[in-house]
């Protein structure tokens, strides 16, 4: 799966990888053949469209990072939309409150909807007590095939006897799991060739008397975008709360994993990749994009070169700070680069003495703050960044209007940042520059 598309891509970045210069011409040419590539693996043409679209704004608007080339950083960006594109991070099953949980298996005749509930069950045998039962009453010897998977792997099966309703059956099975002590109850389904009311009828009713924790669409991968199309419809008609795709092991192209988020809403969990009942993997966007990319290498290069520009930054305010002292016009940096790294509380946290700093605390860094700050300190003159003392009553009354702000709000930042002042040159008396750098991740 996917090696086509994988090595497609490959070919087009390698001849991105030899420019030096990503002009708007070089970028579009790229992504044409992008394009092709992914209608070639059969990702949905609509998601492809906006998948495009959207690196293209990206690649053209984005900064080039330094030690990586601009083919480089393409991959980049292309790499993260994939993510995007599968849903981001990998999504655990949700249980719910009630015990038993039942999670209900959907899909169509032979996309693997057995195997899996044995599969699913014995992966989460891990950690909970799983029951299972065969509401397929049509298929001789399907409740026969989910008996003998559940002795495989110690899970508990439903005997239906002489029951002949599907939703009775289930109904039944609930109530044995929760007497023999059962934490989730899996419910495989009998499936179809086409989607028929009858089949959606019955489904609606099993939903309705066990009302599962978690309905999983399983998705047969070679079935390209019909799989797509099938799934939208069980959503439609019952509602599906994710997906598993079977059959990953097997030569499809592999656009339905790719398309199944963006065109259903819904995440994938799992991915059946063999026959046997081990061959069942938790789905990770990310790694499947590096697989897609096979890029590895890229990516931690691209982190290097991320580290590289805090460490030069890191070198410009050493610089600074020697020369000059630590002005306002630092400290505005210092903070922009902070918005960079993430959450502001666990970074201020991170800093010896800071996070117990009253004012800073006052300060309530959210991104909000951040913008305020930085409004206050772009609204100061030059002068003022470099010699806070000269900022007067009338100063701060001008800066509050100019940055729309309030005079509290500038006095706050001022005190704030003579505190800061302070403590730089505090550390970089006490044992140098180097402790700073160390003690201040930004
Ligand atoms: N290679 C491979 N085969 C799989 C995978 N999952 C299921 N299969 C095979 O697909 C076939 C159909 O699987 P079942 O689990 O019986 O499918 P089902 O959805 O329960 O079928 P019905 O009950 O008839 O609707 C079996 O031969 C399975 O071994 C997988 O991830 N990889
Ligand atoms: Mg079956």
């Amino acid at each position: 799966m996917f090696e086509n598309l994988a090595d497609k891509l490959e070919s087009i970045f390698k001849k991105l990888k030899g420019r030096g210069v990503l002009n708007e011409e070089n970028v579009n040419d790229a992504l044409k053949e992008i394009r092709m590539a992914l209608l070639e693996a059969d990702v949905n043409f609509k998601v492809v469209k906006d998948f495009i679209e959207d690196v293209r704004l990206r690649a053209i608007g984005s900064e080039v990072l330094d030690s990586i080339t601009p083919g480089q950083q393409v991959v980049k960006i292309v790499h993260e939309r994939l993510v995007d594109l599968m849903g981001g991070v990998s999504a655990n099953i949700k249980f719910g409150a009630r015990i038993p949980a039942p999670i209900m298996l959907v899909g169509l005749q032979g996309c693997g909807k057995t195997t899996t509930a044995a599969k699913l069950a014995r992966l989460l045998s891990k950690e909970k007590r799983v029951y299972l039962v065969s509401a397929d009453i049509y298929r001789p010897a399907a409740m026969e095939q989910l008996a003998i998977l559940g002795k495989q792997i110690n899970a508990g099966v439903f005997t239906a006897g002489s029951l002949k309703d599907p939703v009775e059956i289930c109904a039944q099975a609930l109530e044995q799991a929760k007497k023999d002590g059962y934490e989730v109850i899996i419910i495989d389904t009998a499936g179809r060739l086409h989607i028929d009311d009858l089949l959606m009828e019955e489904l609606r009713k099993i939903k309705e008397k066990v009302n599962p924790a978690e309905i999983i669409y399983v998705a047969d991968s070679m079935t390209g975008q019909d799989a797509v199309n099938v799934g939208n419809k069980f959503n439609e008609l019952i509602g599906i709360d994710s997906v598993i795709m079977t059959k990953m092991d097997g030569d499809a192209r592999g656009g339905a994993a790719l398309s199944l988020k963006a065109v259903i809403g819904k995440p994938i969990k799992f991915v059946g990749i063999g026959e046997k009942i081990d061959a069942l993997e938790v789905f990770h966007p990310e790694r499947m994009a590096s697989r897609i990319l096979g890029m590895g290498d890229i990516l931690s290069l691209v982190e290097k070169a991320q580290a590289t520009i805090d460490e030069k930054t890191a070198l410009q305010l050493e610089k600074s700070i020697r020369k000059n002292g630590f002005s306002l016009e630092d400290f505005r940096n210092q903070l922009t680069q902070i918005k960079k790294m993430g959450p502001l509380k666990d970074i201020l946290g991170m800093i010896p003495g800071l996070g117990k700093m009253k004012s800073l605390k006052d300060m309530q860094p959210d991104d909000r703050e951040l913008v305020k700050v930085t409004a206050i300190i772009d609204s100061m003159t030059k002068k003022e960044r470099y010699n806070h003392l000269i900022i007067d009553g009338r100063r701060r009354k001008r800066i509050a209007l100019g940055s729309g702000t309030s005079v509290q709000d500038v006095n706050r930042l001022l005190k704030n940042y003579v505190e800061i002042k302070k403590m730089m040159k505090k550390f970089s008396q006490k044992d140098g520059i180097k402790s700073l750098r160390r003690n201040f991740p930004f």
